[in-house]
């Protein structure tokens, strides 16, 4: 029996998994003493395995409330970019191996004090909320994901970067054995990117842990990406592994391998086509309708301040 149990800030019934009903009902059977019997049930007790599970669902941050549908939670899970597990979109099957605990996190470089933490101390000391952002893909496709995470503001202020320190570097994990697309050298292996300290400070710049109301899924990038909603995909780093504060502007792996068509800024914008197509337009995977893309992804009230005066550095590609 499933007892309804809704809340302002929950994901309005039209748009619930059948995944966000089973935790309700994990939580039920726990909440009537029931949880020793439920872990016993096949699927429950591998909800429970992961430990930051009882953090969800969070409360969701309306000031990121948007006008389009939420793209079902089938869609974002298995249509994927995720070069490390294969160059297509089908690799969800595969990031399963990733082993997601421990996952330590290293933040150094340019900082009072190095830091080495795992992610489960990481998440508890972060104040979680969920948002629903646009996400704009490089290659002309779109979604729209109720994410949960933190600002990534909120780690910059826990590693305290020295006053020098103006670019923040993310790295994902080198795992070539489980992780077969790293076994192909051609790449510049681990994916690499870099924000400016002024986008890591902006109020949109967001560390996911999780999304539709539980821990992200592999496929996604658990237990930590990054999500830029103003700047093409590639940008938000998946399954990161390290931090460093630097006065150098990092070379990311798109630029490293192809810097004439992926740039270090990466800012949407319809008016300034990619070398080898148009970004007039992006294909929304809820509708499947082509909808016209917007200057910085629909966010250009947050962020076209960024970057007043580097209009010669290539902002947009
Ligand atoms: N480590 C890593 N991060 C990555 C990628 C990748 O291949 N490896 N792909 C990027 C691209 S191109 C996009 S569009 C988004 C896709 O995120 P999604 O699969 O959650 O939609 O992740 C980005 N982050
Ligand atoms: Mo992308």
């Amino acid at each position: 029996m499933y007892v309804k149990r809704q809340k302002g800030w929950e994901i309005p019934e039209r748009l619930a998994t059948p995944e966000s009903v089973y935790l309700n009902r994990r939580q039920i059977l726990a909440a009537s003493g029931l949880g020793l019997a439920a872990a016993t049930l096949p699927g429950i007790a591998s909800a429970q395995t992961d430990p930051s599970a009882d953090l969800y669902p969070a409360a969701r941050n309306s000031k990121y409330t948007i006008e389009r549908e939420v793209t079902p939670e089938s869609i974002n899970t298995t249509y994927n970019n995720f070069y490390e597990f294969g160059t297509h979109k089908n690799i969800a099957r595969a990031a399963e191996a990733l082993p997601i605990r421990p996952w330590e996190v290293k933040i150094d470089g340019m900082v009072e004090n190095e830091i080495t933490t795992d992610f489960d101390t990481l998440i508890r000391k972060m104040p979680l909320e969920e948002r629903l952002y646009r996400h704009r893909c490089v290659e002309r496709w779109s979604m729209t994901v109720p994410w949960t995470g933190f600002p990534l503001a909120e780690l910059v202020k826990m590693a305290k970067p020295l006053g020098d320190a103006t670019y923040l570097r993310m790295e994902t994990f080198m795992m070539p054995d489980v992780a077969t697309g790293q076994k192909q050298i051609w790449y510049p292996w681990p994916y690499v990117e870099g924000v400016s300290m002024a986008e890591a400070t902006n109020d949109l710049a967001f560390l996911v842990t999780g999304a539709y109301g539980k821990p992200v899924a592999k496929s996604m990038g658990a237990p930590l990406r990054l999500h830029l909603p103003w700047k093409y995909g590639f940008k938000s780093i998946k399954s990161i592994v390290r931090f460093t504060f630097t006065d150098e502007q990092p070379v990311t792996f798109w630029q490293d391998l192809a810097a004439s068509e992926y740039g270090f800024w990466a800012n949407v914008n319809p008016e300034v086509a990619h070398p080898r197509w148009s970004q007039a337009s992006e294909r929304d995977l809820t509708t499947n309708e082509q909808i016209p893309t917007r200057l910085f992804n629909g966010y250009a009230e947050y962020v076209a301040d960024l970057y007043v005066g580097m209009e010669d550095q290539n902002i947009y590609m």
